[in-house]
């Protein structure tokens, strides 16, 4: 195995234990227990941290409590301004924190870049957002009255995230909630709480030198029990913003749904790309390729089913089954690989559980299908991309496996190809591969594809953030990122206004006294 060049946790600055909870501008002298952080990559130890247990959380929030009160009267761009610079210094560590992403979590360094990119690209969105927190006018039914409505901040955004994208998927929300002039308190997952705190650290210099105040932009890497549970429970939280299994999405509906909290999801998915006979094979072909084994099958976007036309079917088996068996799977910071590891021996197992019930349920896998041993996999954590061909949607293939399992299956009219895409709970992103006028315009029509995604001759996973993120069914049903998602961070309010000399009631009600 190629040997990985460390030096890019120097430039990080990452110590050998580090704290867990941060209000911004200050670290706290954590309580919690001290958590070791391996690489899945090649099993070495990269750093401890100790995590925040719930006194420190406790601090925390009455921190970004205070904090709130001051940062939403600060204008809105000059929030962007701040987020500008965030934006800056993330370029500035662009490759170490790309680096750290791929060694701490096991997808590619060129993922690893790019997920540091998405980083980039929300904060010049959210900077322009600054000055586009728009709300609507609207004619008033009364004479001499005006009605309009203006958007508020809500207050502490809490943002749970997943170990897959171990930071984009926090900065989507919050440097949206902070333009938004919200006060974010992050929870990231304890599988990759070094991506965390080294964000955190790289921040730090922007919100001091700007004197934000403290506690407006926060960190809690604790446990579950320590923290998670602790959050959605806590009144203080107006939203919490939840990326993970639609299992542990369901707890946080309950949870934050219990005392009316808001919550936005993003879990599970069960993408499909449909491939037309009337589809240009080369681009579906690649597309197909990156979406069912980027990041080994761990993005909720990854391409999980093919949903084939008859007549191209064969061809498509040939050539997908030719080209997995040239994937190179091996250390994801080695450019010349493909696919890196599952992030722990759990997901193998996950993934070897779930090839073993293809086989009860009659699915026949075409290749891969092994847990890599030998050198360079001393880790446990490397998978073989597999194919399986199915009939149906099996109960598997309704299931999703976090691991790169890729279903094929055949149809004959776009309608059958339709029903199979829709028959499953899940509803995030979709694709269709035709160049088909009908077939396309049906895919994105009402009775189309039922997914918050759905694109046309580009595979189901790397959404760009200026669109809105999310989707439908188990899949929570939230949107992040782009478009007019910044609506959820913040609270509408409708004014009408009266600069009459009389008090005309609406609907026409006499009242007089
Ligand atoms: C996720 O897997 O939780 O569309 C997010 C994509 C990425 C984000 C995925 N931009 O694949």
């Amino acid at each position: 195995m190629t040997k990985t060049n460390l030096s890019f946790l120097k430039k990080l600055k990452l110590k050998s234990i580090s704290a867990g909870a941060s209000t911004g501008v200050a670290w706290l002298k954590t309580t919690g227990e001290i958590i070791e952080s391996y690489s899945p990559v090649d099993g070495k130890l990269i750093g401890k941290i100790k995590t925040a247990s719930r006194g420190d959380y406790e601090k925390v929030i009455a921190t970004a409590e205070k904090a709130f009160s001051e940062w939403r009267k600060i204008p809105a761009p000059k929030r962007g301004e701040v987020v500008r610079q965030i934006g800056d210094e993330l370029r500035k560590h662009k490759e170490s924190l790309g680096m750290l992403v791929s060694y701490e979590m096991g997808k590619s360094y060129q993922e690893g870049l790019g997920e540091v990119q998405e980083m980039i690209d929300i904060c010049d969105f959210a900077v322009g957002l600054s000055r586009q927190l728009y709300g609507l006018t609207m004619h008033s039914e009364r004479p001499n009255h005006r009605m309009y409505e203006q958007w508020h901040p809500l207050g502490i955004i809490g943002v749970i995230s997943a170990f897959n994208f171990p930071v984009a998927v926090w900065s989507w929300n919050a440097m949206i909630a902070l333009a938004c002039g919200d006060v974010v308190v992050w929870k990231p997952s304890s599988k990759v709480m070094l991506c965390a705190v080294a964000t955190q650290q790289i921040i730090e210099s922007v919100l001091k030198r700007n004197n934000v105040p403290e506690g407006v932009l926060c960190l809690v890497a604790g446990s579950s029990k320590e923290v998670g549970d602790v959050m959605l429970e806590d009144k203080r939280i107006p939203m919490i913003s939840a990326t993970g299994s639609t299992r542990v999405g369901i707890r946080v509906a309950q949870k934050v749904g219990e005392r009316l909290g808001r919550s936005i999801l993003e879990l599970g998915g069960n993408n499909a790309i449909i491939i037309s006979q009337h589809a240009n094979l080369d681009l579906a072909l690649r597309a197909v390729t990156f979406g069912a084994v980027g990041t080994a099958g761990q993005r909720c976007t990854t391409t999980r089913r093919l949903i084939i036309h008859e007549k191209v079917y064969e061809e498509v088996k040939k050539k997908l089954t030719k080209i997995y068996s040239q994937l190179s799977i091996g250390n994801p910071l080695d450019p010349a690989n493909h696919v890196g590891p599952l992030i722990d021996t759990s997901a193998v197992k996950d993934f070897s559980s779930s090839l073993q019930k293809v086989k009860e349920q009659g699915g026949k896998i075409l290749i891969g299908g092994k847990v890599k041993q030998g050198k360079g996999f001393e880790t446990g954590c490397y998978v073989e991309p597999s194919m399986v061909e199915v009939k149906e949607n099996l109960p598997i293939v309704k299931h999703e496996t976090f691991a790169p399992i890729l279903y094929l299956m055949k149809f004959k009219t776009i309608e059958e190809a339709l029903h199979l895409h829709n028959d499953v709970p899940q509803g995030l992103s979709s694709a269709i591969f035709t160049e088909n006028m009908q077939e396309m315009e049906a895919f994105l029509s009402v009775g189309g594809s039922d997914c918050g995604i759905a694109n046309v001759n580009i595979g189901t996973s790397g959404a760009e953030i200026g669109g809105a993120f999310g989707g439908e069914k188990e899949t929570g049903g939230g949107r992040e990122s782009g478009s007019d998602s910044w609506k959820a961070y913040m609270r509408r309010q409708t004014n009408t206004i009266n600069y009459g000399n009389s008090l005309p009631l609406a609907q026409g009600i006499k009242f007089d006294i």
